[in-house]
């Protein structure tokens, strides 16, 4: 996000109201706030799922999530301008999937899916509590905290967790990381645009803070040694629980802008600084994945990598139209590498619809449990995908949603994509078309650049999605129209800054 649009927010928040925010900035780790959720409450945790289960050692999970990365910003994605040796090999002894989405096409709604296995909407965190797109500091709306997320299900089977990287998921007590499952966390808890430099204080916000658990422990973060910061604390959880199953989410801080790549990697890659940014991230890839075969724990861990939302500017959302911030598929598809050797084929790529919805439900089920079954989740079992099972085919046989805020605004279904006739469509700032008054279907086999409008020729196919359409738009909600399966985000009604301890 650039400081244009990110003053675009907060002036949606209102100048009254972020100075109510700093008035109000005292005390900050005192008390936790008050919680407040309207509607029926989801059960707790116990009894939706089973209790943990012995035997056999689990499987170790890490997921390695960039920041803005494009479809096209990786060597074994076509990328010519960027060198990323360790991620192409990590993509030869893994499986490639070519059509694996995020929920959303800007951070917030886009992790909390991954965290739930639910679409944005369904969990409330498509917004943020004054309209904006994405959570900003001192926001009253975070996740849920009767959600319950991947690490809280991995937790409750045995695992070691560890968050190291980017939340965004609310910055109030209530709602961080070790809060929702999560033994360990480390990082800048929103984006690294959302707080003053050193060089560059913010009027409006307080500097960046680095955090430890639940404790800041430097403000302003220098962002040149964050990567270097993360990638050590990763290496470090990962050396203490070898011999226990372990859960490591690691969202990185690159490629956000402000673009500050590590000084090791500054002006080094031929590519001004994104590129340095993207071979920061491949080293850091390259120091998780030898570190992981130095324990030999390649034949116990599986490693999934992938970027929360497409690219804007320097980055490449290659050969897909659109990009952050849009439904189209630079914005939402993204490239995703799983390895686990002698597990997951080698050399192979999957081209079935799948999602980070779905590494809930999968995750679980590795791990000898399984998602929640005391409300809804959107996530589907994709383990016959990863695993490369002859003729395994999408779960997702009842269509995958785009949405962008509150507004679904496409769906996919094999290979047709039916993008939705809306007036007004909430409009993303790249790429969006702000006018669409008629449906659109592309074949994405054929287009993967959504050129070709084919709807006319194919009137049963436009049907059949637009039923599946108002589904989605009767459980999950639509624009104005409240889904009847929709739940509610958490809330603080005294949010504060978080700060360092002076
Ligand atoms: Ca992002």
């Amino acid at each position: 996000m650039s400081r244009r649009q990110f003053v675009r927010i907060l002036g949606g928040i209102g100048a009254g109201a972020a100075g109510m925010f700093f008035a109000d900035c005292a005390g900050l780790y005192g008390s936790d706030g008050e919680v407040r959720t309207a509607g029926a409450a989801p059960a707790a945790a116990g009894g939706a799922v089973p209790a943990r289960t012995a035997g056999a050692r689990k499987p170790n999970f890490v997921i390695i999530f960039f920041d803005d990365m494009g479809y096209g910003d990786l060597g074994c994605y076509g990328s010519k301008v960027n060198r990323t040796p360790a991620i192409d090999r990590m993509c030869r002894e893994g499986t490639k999937f070519t059509s694996f989405y995020v929920t959303s096409g800007v951070w917030s709604p886009s992790r909390s899916s991954l965290m739930t296995g639910c679409y944005p909407l369904r969990v409330g965190i498509h917004e943020s509590s004054r309209g904006c797109f994405v959570l900003v500091p001192g926001d009253k709306r975070g996740l849920n905290p009767k959600e319950i997320t991947v690490a809280r299900l991995l937790k409750d089977q045995g695992y070691a967790t560890a968050c190291i990287g980017k939340w965004h998921l609310g910055d109030q007590p209530v709602f961080f990381p070790t809060r929702f499952g999560f033994d360990y966390y480390y990082g800048i808890p929103f984006s690294n645009d959302m707080g003053g430099e050193a060089d560059k204080p913010r009027n409006n916000l307080p500097p960046l803070p680095l955090m430890r658990n639940e404790t800041v422990i430097d403000a302003p973060v220098d962002q040149r040694t964050v990567e270097k910061k993360y990638t050590a604390e990763a290496v470090k959880f990962i050396e203490a629980n070898k011999d226990k199953p372990f859960f490591l989410y690691l969202p990185h801080m690159h490629v956000h802008l402000p673009y500050r790549p590590g000084p090791e990697f500054a002006g080094k890659s031929g590519n001004n600084e994104y590129g340095d940014m993207v071979e920061e991230l491949d080293w850091s890839t390259g120091e998780i994945l030898k570190t992981i075969k130095r324990l030999r724990l390649d034949d116990s861990t599986l490693v999934i990598l992938t970027s929360d939302n497409g690219a804007i500017r320097r980055g490449s959302n290659a050969p897909l139209s659109g990009g952050k911030a849009t439904t189209m598929e630079g914005g939402m598809r993204e490239p995703c590498v799983m390895r686990w050797p002698g597990k997951v084929p080698a050399g192979a790529v999957c081209d079935e619809v799948c999602s980070t919805i779905d590494l809930l439900p999968t995750l679980a089920r590795l791990a000898g449990t399984h998602e929640p079954t005391d409300r809804i989740i959107d996530g589907k079992d994709i383990k016959d995908l990863i695993f490369g099972v002859p003729a395994a085919k999408s779960p997702h046989t009842e269509g995958f949603f785009y949405y962008f805020m509150s507004q679904l605004q496409a769906v996919r279904l094999g290979k047709w994509k039916l993008r939705l006739p809306l007036t007004p469509e909430i409009a993303g700032w790249t790429g969006q078309p702000k006018e669409n008054t008629e449906a659109r279907l592309y074949d994405l086999e054929a287009d993967i650049g959504e050129k070709n409008n084919v709807a006319s020729e194919h009137p049963d196919v436009v049907a059949k999605l637009t039923a599946l359409v108002e589904k989605a738009r009767n459980d999950i909600g639509d624009y104005k129209h409240k889904g009847a399966g929709a739940r509610e985000p958490g809330y603080v009604e005294h949010p504060v800054f978080i700060e360092k301890e002076k």
